[in-house]
């Protein structure tokens, strides 16, 4: 069966929001539970590359650009299956009766490409056993949060986000699925330097892209050329994004993403918080961000 006619199949009954569960000191959403002893135990092969990223960073996005780059710009086998499918979420279980990450990647010809949203020590140990690649994409936590709060309001599995006033308050706490923000971007930039971890910011893709993605080809040992580079440029734009089936997430049905709420290719801008954030909210933010960020030297943009 296609994927189409598998998410078609699913059992619009058993769809419900997730709560969340406290797993090695992080919240997930309870899917994640499923197989958490497995992901656990997952062993990397030495040439398996890992995208990490807190949830709505960009990870999307950096997965088209990364599967382009493996297959030379060629956009045409960049449609042989939806993003989920080529480079697989691995502590990820969908709805029944849909696979979990794992089993999708048992399904991947090496070399494979590999969607994580776990915190650098949740990581599965294998992968720096292995001296894997890892890129890391983070986000400002101000658009970071936003994405993420339109996100969970329109895909119906994911935690309840209650108001934006509600969602602003458990964000900031770090009581989302994957946990807090600032311990993610934090761990993972700490870490950088240690093993083979690119670490990229979505405002530098927005702000230059051709730059960001050349960044990725020769970390990747991919030596392409100029015209290459543009149509990765081109075919990975979010408007081409927006309407290109296999990323676009219009296959998954409107039972778990709602799109009459959003759409999961929403707005992919830099600084669409000021559209949320009351006065009062970006004082409070900024205060708790300064503590909360005063241990590291990590910098955000907020806008560009
Ligand atoms: S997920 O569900 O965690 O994998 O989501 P993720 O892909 O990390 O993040 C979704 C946000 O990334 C935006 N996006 C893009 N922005 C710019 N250019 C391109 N090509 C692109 N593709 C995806 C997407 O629109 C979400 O951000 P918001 O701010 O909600 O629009």
């Amino acid at each position: 069966m296609s994927e189409e006619g598998v998410l078609k199949s699913c059992n619009v009954e058993s769809i419900r929001r997730a709560e969340l569960v406290l797993m090695d000191g992080v919240l997930f959403p309870e899917p994640v539970q499923k197989t958490w002893d497995q992901v656990k135990r997952f062993q990397a092969l030495p040439d398996d590359l890992l995208i990490a990223t807190y949830p709505k960073a960009g990870t999307t996005w950096t997965q088209e650009i990364v599967d382009l780059i493996l297959n030379d710009g060629d956009a045409d086998k960049c449609q042989r299956a939806p993003i989920y499918d080529r480079i697989p979420f691995m502590e990820y279980v969908e709805p029944p009766p849909l696979s979990s990450g794992l089993q999708q990647i048992a399904a991947l010809k090496p070399p494979r490409a590999i969607k994580t949203h776990l915190p650098f020590q949740l990581v599965p140990q294998s992968f720096w056993e292995q001296n894997c690649k890892v890129i890391y994409v983070a986000r400002n936590a101000k658009d970071n949060l936003v994405s993420y709060y339109h996100f969970e309001r329109m895909c119906l599995v994911e935690p309840e986000p209650g108001t934006f006033e509600e969602f602003f308050m458990k964000f900031i706490a770090g009581r989302v699925g994957w946990g807090s923000w600032y311990d993610h971007v934090k761990e993972w930039w700490a870490q950088k330097d240690k093993h083979r971890i690119l670490y990229l910011f979505y405002e530098d893709m927005k702000e230059d892209p051709e730059r960001e993605i050349k960044k990725i080809a020769r970390f990747l040992g991919k030596d392409l050329q100029p015209e290459t580079i543009s149509k990765i440029v081109h075919h990975t734009s979010f408007d081409k994004m927006k309407e290109n089936p296999m990323v676009n997430g219009l296959d998954i049905p409107d039972f778990i993403f709602d799109t009459s709420v959003s759409t999961f290719l929403r707005k992919g801008v830099v600084g669409d918080w000021k559209n949320h954030f009351s006065v009062a909210q970006n004082e409070l933010f900024n205060k708790h961000y300064l503590q909360k960020m005063s241990d590291s030297c990590l910098q955000f943009r907020f806008q560009l």
